[in-house]
Parts: C-alpha cells; sequence; structure tokens
C-alpha cells in the first residue's frame, strides 16, 4: 500500500481538562503517560499529543522537568512521535506554552490559531457549566510559528472554526511556517465549530493543496470525523483528552482502545495506519525528539 493510502492515528492521552474522575485510565504520573503511550503504539498509533499533569493534583502542568521525563520514558519505550501540546491547561502563560518547543525541541506541537471562548456546556438544558477565553492572538501564532521553525518542530495547526483558519491564510505569507502544512480540524468546542459537513468541506476547500490534515472532535464528534477522515484521505485523532468513551455510553479502557476503533474504521475505508516511520515521512519530521 502506497503512503497515500496510510492514515495516521494520533492518541491524546490526557489533555488539559479530562480527570480521573470522569474516567480513570487518564494518565496523570509520568509511569502512566509512558504505559499508556506504549499500549496506543501497540494498538497501532503512530503519534501521542501531550499535556503534562502534575501527578498529585492530575492537574495540567507547566513544569518541563516532567514534561521532559514523559517525553524520555516514551521514547525509551517505543519510537512513537511525540506532539507536545502548546495550550498546556488554564492559566498557562504565553510564555510557558512555547517554552516546551523551545526547551524540548519535538517532532511536532500544537499550534493554536484563534482566541476564543472555551466552554464546557450542558448539552441537555444548554447552560454553560464553566469558561474561560483561550487566548492565541495574531503575535503568539507568528512568534509560535517561527521558534517551532528555528526548533525543527511541524506545527499541527488547529482549526476551531474559519477564523482560524483564515489567521493562517494571512501569517502564512510571512513564510513563518514549516511546509507542507498541517491541519488538525477541531469538532465540538463550545466557542468553536461543531461538527458540521458544511464546514468540514469548506475548511477542505480552503487548505493549501499540499496540506495534510487530522480531525479531532469533542464526545461524539471525535468518531463521526474519524470516520469522514478515514474515506477523505485524512488523518484521526482520538484520545481521552477529548472524549471518554469508546461508543456510546462505554467508557474507553484507555486511549489505547479508542485506537484499536480507529485502526478497524481505517482498515474499512480500504486504507492501513501508519507507523512511526510512514507518518515522519508523511508529515516531513526531523526524527525523534533531541532528548
Ligand atoms: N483538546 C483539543 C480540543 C492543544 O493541545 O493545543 C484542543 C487541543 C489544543 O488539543
Ligand atoms: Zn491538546
Amino acid at each position: 500500500m502506497s503512503l497515500q493510502d496510510k492514515c495516521i492515528i494520533t492518541a491524546a492521552l490526557a489533555g488539559a481538562a479530562t480527570m480521573k474522575n470522569q474516567n480513570p485510565a487518564v494518565p496523570y504520573t509520568v509511569e502512566e503517560f509512558v504505559e499508556e503511550a506504549y499500549r496506543c503504539y501497540n494498538a497501532g498509533a503512530a503519534i501521542v499529543h501531550i499535556h503534562a499533569r502534575d501527578p498529585q493534583t492530575g492537574l495540567p502542568t507547566s513544569s518541563i522537568d516532567i514534561l521532559r521525563d514523559i517525553v524520555k520514558g516514551i521514547t525509551e519505550k517505543c519510537p512513537i512521535i511525540i506532539n507536545l501540546s502548546t495550550a498546556i491547561g488554564v492559566g498557562a502563560t504565553p510564555e510557558e506554552r512555547i517554552n516546551v518547543v523551545k526547551q524540548l525541541k519535538p517532532e511536532m506541537a500544537s499550534l493554536n490559531t484563534n482566541s476564543m471562548n472555551f466552554a464546557l456546556g450542558n448539552w441537555k438544558e444548554y447552560t454553560i457549566i464553566g469558561e474561560t477565553v483561550f487566548t492565541n492572538t495574531f503575535q503568539m501564532l507568528v512568534d509560535y510559528a517561527k521558534t517551532m521553525k528555528e526548533c525543527g518542530t511541524k506545527p499541527e495547526l488547529e482549526i476551531y472554526d474559519l477564523g482560524g483558519l483564515y489567521n493562517v491564510l494571512f501569517v502564512r505569507h510571512q513564510g513563518i511556517f514549516v511546509e507542507p502544512m498541517h491541519f488538525q480540524f477541531v469538532w465540538g468546542v463550545l466557542g468553536g465549530c461543531w461538527y458540521d459537513i458544511g464546514n468540514f468541506k469548506r475548511f477542505l476547500d480552503l487548505i493549501p493543496e499540499n496540506a495534510t490534515w487530522s480531525t479531532c472532535g469533542v464526545g461524539p464528534a471525535q468518531f463521526r470525523g474519524a470516520f469522514l477522515a478515514a474515506a477523505e484521505g485524512g488523518h484521526i485523532r482520538v484520545g481521552l483528552e477529548d472524549n471518554i468513551y469508546v461508543k456510546k455510553g462505554v467508557l474507553a479502557k484507555g486511549s489505547y482502545e479508542q485506537v484499536e476503533k480507529a485502526v478497524k474504521i481505517v482498515e474499512l475505508a480500504d486504507r492501513e495506519p501508519a507507523t512511526p516511520d510512514e507518518a515522519r515521512q508523511i508529515l516531513g519530521l526531523k526524527g525523534g525528539p533531541e532528548i
């Protein structure tokens, strides 16, 4: 099967908001991150997306020492690609957020493309449970992109709505992005786009022809996006960061169980999951972390 028919599966292990009381398989300690990443690798994931957690409180942390231990532990165990979050979590400063790239020079990192409301909603009563403003100014977009280029880190451009995509297309003329570009269409964040095929089509029409793309989605949007990506030549992100279930009402045993399901979806679409080295070729990555 040619590289074009390979589908890159990413596992987002923890994120900033999912806690063990929602799903006990969310990793908090370095050991838990390493074990879960290894399970995802064995299940067919080529990339892990990481937000480090404070092992005591389980809350997201900007600690480079903890993150370094996680990266080192995973790298010693398997060749999976490491994609570090530059969102980290509520309260992380702009400097802390890009410091993960400066310090650890990962192969990939998330790059968020617009400021937005970011809320947790009650979808039965249509009320807001909690909210924050997720700040991603043009200045941050440009500075982070430049730092990533200097560090040889491929940005995963997080697209929550059309505004973010236009922001990227505008500043792209400065030549600041590692190209070809890689986009992540994020569905179902309250404050961004809901899962919507019309928007999907619009995004695909707007991204540069040689760009690669993947989808992730909150809750049920995770697998709805995965089916579409598998069929339309895109790539897939799953993981407890965005969805605690493996199917309606059934908690996932771990992100790895969602990876197993994504593999089945990919195979039904007559494609194969990309190995980490195949994903490196597809995305033009530099190779393992400099740790
Ligand atoms: N959890 C996603 C909706 C990042 O880490 O930079 C957003 C995300 C962003 O993954
Ligand atoms: Zn993330």
